[in-house]
């Protein structure tokens, strides 16, 4: 059975990553709308892993004989000045989520829960490879600056990203 601090934490967890699935979808929809087809399924993928972990840490909670509370979720913004900002505003936002899971993993070992400790772990690993993913597409668009060529042909090229 789950303790009442951990689920708390969990069900605030499931409010973040479907926050992350908003963010993201409106990244997407905000490309689609922009003419960056590539950039709205990159986006796409991305907001559908979202709704993934949301439903892990959803399927979690029962699994623990707990509750699961759903709260109101805050609205993304809608429009980035540049596509660099929208994906600096990924790489930070996957930063903010980054150091959740941390917290929740303290909360974890604080409250002697290995069950939840445990699970988290594959949240730590994936943590890791989300801001990954991030940085060299950054690298790029920092690198492309205003060039529209350049930024057509990465557009084509996240348009390779499954889901
Ligand atoms: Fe982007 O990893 Fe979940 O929120």
């Amino acid at each position: 059975m789950i303790g009442k601090t951990i689920e708390k934490a969990i069900n605030e967890q499931i409010n973040a990553e479907l926050y992350s699935f908003y963010l993201y979808l409106a990244m997407s929809a905000h490309f689609d709308e922009t003419g960056f087809p590539g950039l709205a399924k990159w986006m796409r993928a991305q907001a559908q892993e979202e709704m993934s972990h949301a439903l892990k840490f959803f399927g979690f909670v029962h699994e623990r004989g707990g509750t699961v509370a759903l709260a109101a979720i805050d609205q993304p913004k809608g429009e980035w000045p540049t596509v660099l900002t929208a994906f600096k505003a990924a790489h930070a936002h996957e930063q903010y989520i980054t150091k959740r899971i941390s917290t929740l993993m303290d909360k974890a070992i604080a409250a002697k829960d290995h069950a939840t400790s445990n699970f988290l772990q594959w949240f730590v690993k994936e943590q890791v490879e989300e801001e990954a993913a991030l940085d060299p597409i950054i690298t790029r668009l920092e690198a492309i600056g205003d060039h529209p060529g350049a930024l057509y042909y990465l557009d084509h090229e996240l348009s390779k990203r499954g889901a």
